[in-house]
């Protein structure tokens, strides 16, 4: 009913304004006047592209300065430091075409107006300048997109040997963490293997996966490499560590990773932003349902001395689940129970 009773307000509207025109072009027809091909309203828009013109340089100046510290993090990372650079790059060749062109196409709206004596010039073509805005935009390109490529090349280059790993599983609507353990191999997975009490799938026939453990929290050493091996369980994720500069798609069936080396611990960060809260954090940045604004994970960067003493307290996971320990075969029952024994 609303619907119906909407329409017909428009339609009456429109036919309101048309009649208004018609009466208006009667008018001037009367008056003779209506030989002007363009009215004064012309003249107004022309105005009016300076105006835009002028007023949307000051809002974008305005924005980016009272923005700027929320698109300028401090950086936490070794390659931090080569994407930042990429980025403002980047911007400055991107932000002083689109600042030109812009000015040209407001300034020519406004310059070239219609007035009543004044002929177009006949200008077919100048293949010199065709030339020049093909080939330089051309060669900027392909400087900033090789350029782009070697830094995309050496940041997901294989890790170092000695890098830290994590597994990063996404699910709706949380991380769920799995360390390594003491021998900084991840044990395997298979999502056949997702149960009630098995969320990663975890193959727990493989001896690499029974020192593997759990965390709430991811806590990584400064100045060491870390390895996140990333995967997803239901659907896209992505992990996003801002100060890190450090963001990589979570692929269900299709296991990613991100290496990267922390340069500032949590402690130094807080001291460096005078913000005595401040943690360094993961959110998802793949838009994937309802509860995508909880999916918020805190990176703890330690010093190597504190990382290590907050690894050698952490359970393996066959000791936070003894239960396993009855399905696993002869020879993996024997090294659980050790490490069981060990633990207590
Ligand atoms: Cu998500």
């Amino acid at each position: 009913m609303y619907g119906f009773l909407i329409a017909l307000g428009l339609l009456l509207l429109v036919s309101i304004i048309w009649m208004v025109y018609r009466v208006q072009t009667l008018v001037s027809v009367m008056k003779g006047s209506d030989k002007k091909r363009a009215s004064g309203s012309n003249k107004v828009n022309a105005a009016m592209f300076m105006v835009f013109l002028v007023g949307t340089f000051v809002l974008m100046a305005w924005y980016s300065v009272k923005e700027f510290d929320n698109y300028q993090l401090p950086i936490a990372s070794e390659h931090g430091q080569i994407t930042d650079n990429l980025f403002w790059i980047t911007m400055a060749v991107t932000g002083f075409i689109f600042i030109l062109t812009h000015i040209l196409l407001f300034w020519f709206s406004y310059r070239y107006q219609y007035e009543e004596d004044k002929r177009a010039a006949y200008y077919p073509d100048n293949n010199k300048l065709e030339i020049i805005w093909t080939l330089v935009p051309a060669l900027v390109l392909t400087v900033l997109v090789i350029s782009g490529w070697q830094a995309w090349k050496d940041i997901t280059s294989p890790a170092p040997e000695n890098a830290h790993v994590i597994e990063l599983l996404g699910y709706q609507f949380a991380w769920d963490i799995r360390y390594a353990g003491q021998d900084n191999q991840l044990g395997r997975h298979d999502f056949r293997l997702t149960n009630a009490t098995n969320s990663r799938g975890v193959d727990f026939t493989d001896e690499k996966a029974l020192d593997d453990f759990e965390s709430n929290i991811v806590v990584i050493p400064k100045g060491e490499p870390v390895l996140f091996r990333i995967r997803a369980r239901d659907v896209l994720h992505s992990v996003f560590a801002p100060h890190m500069r450090l963001k990589m798609d979570a692929v269900p069936g299709m296991p990613t990773r991100f290496w990267f080396t922390p340069t500032k611990t949590t402690a130094e960060m807080r001291e460096e932003t005078g913000n005595p809260e401040f943690e360094y954090e993961i959110a998802c940045t793949e838009v994937c349902g309802s509860g995508h604004f909880s999916m918020r994970k805190v990176i703890e960067v330690v010093t190597p001395e504190e990382y290590q003493k907050w690894l050698a307290e952490q359970k393996p996971f066959i000791v936070q689940n003894p239960d396993l320990v009855a399905n696993l075969p002869a020879d993996l029952k024997k090294v659980a129970e050790i490490m069981i024994e060990e633990n207590k």
